[in-house]
């Protein structure tokens, strides 16, 4: 899935070069040219809240105009980078990739930097096809209670921003997501940049941008079709505001020391169709070098690149307990006990009342033959954990429970007709989970969470999921 471009690298580094010798200051030492000398702004422009717009909006008018635009050059000249289809299938999975930076994106410690550059080069597209010079990328804010429903603009079947290839439930209006589905309290609550540990759980956003894929369903749950969904931008703005909420309280802890992720370039294109490449340090700071800041956050602490706050990898050690077989996740609940040890026990309530150290139940190599359609709920805790109503499957899991760790789906990778071969791993922080259990014997629940109808929940599964390894870790976190 990497892409390494080797030759527009080249022409990057030349480009550098003549920037110092000219004396010019490389701001955001990417080549294109100004579209409506939008470099030039002084202010950045606002991203707004999807919920304060309407039908008549014209933030709204421009995207359905851009979406036309695009939709018919995809068919007119189908390897136009600048079409609907080129622009989503740079997010797909063709194999092997038909045109320059198709199925590239990235679900490792690239995630945010990524789909940042993605939206990035969208949103300017669709100001050249709309001719809406100002015109800037709604966000769907899942995470805010009253948002869980799909925006209404994007279910009306006679708008350019709707797509039938959603789960119906969700795409009439009576169904929503659930509250783990968009629980981001342990995401923003870690200080370290948690997607190198290769992403996926309660204390990575990965985890909860995921489960919105999954629970949308259907196609936007399909690596490869998502992001023809107009909606699908709107759901990555969330993310990449979200990255923008963590930088603002946890400045200086994204990896900006380390040469493998401010190296790493990647592949795009401008809104006239030109190809270039950019870097993570190129949109750390989404005010001075993209012009762009969201409604309702203020801007993060300027961050450079390499950074001068050098944050020094945790490291992660087993512990020494080994798992009994996980039956394989189903529309049943798992609800097995874990025999660990009272000694190895009253070590991890050691372990995770320091400060420094988290623990974490790792499930690795999980596999299923289609998309699942739903997630599953996962508990640590006593055997009353979770209570009866939540683990009869009649009502959504809470995320507030002390025991709720995190939700185990897949998206893309795992899944047999997707990505079969690539690697998974999440990563469930337990420290909430074992201090609240404290010496009690311990078990280990999955329930299966579908959409939310009334207080309801209306659970399908598609496929089982296989585990093929659990362990617990634990990270020790240092700041030098
Ligand atoms: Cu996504």
């Amino acid at each position: 899935m990497r892409h390494r471009a080797q030759s527009t690298l080249k022409r990057r580094v030349n480009r550098r070069r003549f920037l110092k010798l000219t004396g010019a200051t490389a701001v955001a030492a990417v080549v294109s040219e100004p579209l409506f000398a939008i470099e030039a702004l002084a202010a950045p422009l606002t991203r707004h809240n999807i919920s304060g717009l309407t039908a008549s909006s014209k933030i709204i008018k421009s995207y359905e105009k851009a979406i036309g635009v695009m939709q018919a050059l995809s068919i007119s000249n189908p390897s136009d980078p600048t079409g609907w289809i080129y622009q989503a299938e740079i997010h797909g999975c063709p194999q092997p990739p038909a045109h320059t930076a198709w199925g590239t994106c990235q679900h490792n410690q690239f995630f945010w930097a990524w789909h940042r550059m993605y939206l990035y080069w969208f949103e300017r597209i669709i100001r050249k096809k709309s001719g809406d010079a100002d015109w800037t990328l709604p966000f769907w804010a899942w995470d805010t209670p009253s948002e869980r429903h799909i925006p209404p603009l994007f279910r009306d079947p006679t708008s350019k921003l709707f797509s039938s290839d959603r789960v119906d439930k969700m795409n009439d209006g009576t169904g929503h997501l659930g509250a783990t589905d968009t629980d981001v309290s342990g995401a923003l609550s870690d200080t370290y940049f948690t997607s190198t540990m290769g992403g996926g759980a309660n204390d990575d956003i990965q985890g909860p941008h995921g489960y919105v894929h999954v629970k949308v369903g259907k196609g936007f749950a399909d690596f490869s079709k998502t992001a023809k969904d107009p909606l699908f931008w709107l759901h990555h703005c969330n993310v990449d505001r979200l990255w923008q909420v963590w930088r603002s309280k946890h400045g200086g802890s994204d990896p900006t020391g380390d040469a493998s992720w401010t190296g790493q370039t990647f592949t795009f294109f401008d809104e006239n169709g030109k190809q270039l490449t950019m870097t993570g340090c190129d949109v750390l700071n989404t005010a001075t070098q993209l012009k762009y800041q969201y409604e309702g956050v203020s801007n993060p602490l300027a961050e450079p690149c390499p950074n001068t706050v050098h944050v020094v990898p945790p490291t992660f050690a087993p512990f020494p307990f080994t798992f009994p077989p996980i039956p394989p996740l189903a529309a049943q609940p798992v609800h097995i006990p874990l025999p660990i040890p009272p000694e190895l026990q009253r070590q991890l309530l050691n372990i995770v009342a320091d400060p420094t150290k988290t623990v974490y139940l790792q499930l690795a190599d999980l596999t299923a033959d289609v998309q699942p359609g739903v997630t599953w709920a996962t508990f640590v805790g006593p055997q009353s954990a979770p209570r009866p109503a939540v683990l009869s499957g009649k009502v959504p899991a809470d995320p507030q429970s002390p025991f709720y760790v995190g939700s185990v789906y897949l998206f893309g990778h795992g899944i047999k007709n997707e990505l079969p071969n690539m690697p998974t791993l999440l990563s469930f922080p337990l420290n909430r989970a074992l201090a609240a259990s404290s010496d009690r014997p311990l078990y280990l629940t999955f329930v299966a969470q579908g959409i939310v109808v009334g207080d309801a929940m209306v659970t399908q599964v598609n496929a089982n999921v296989k585990i093929g390894k659990a362990s617990i870790v634990v990270r020790t976190l240092k700041r030098g």
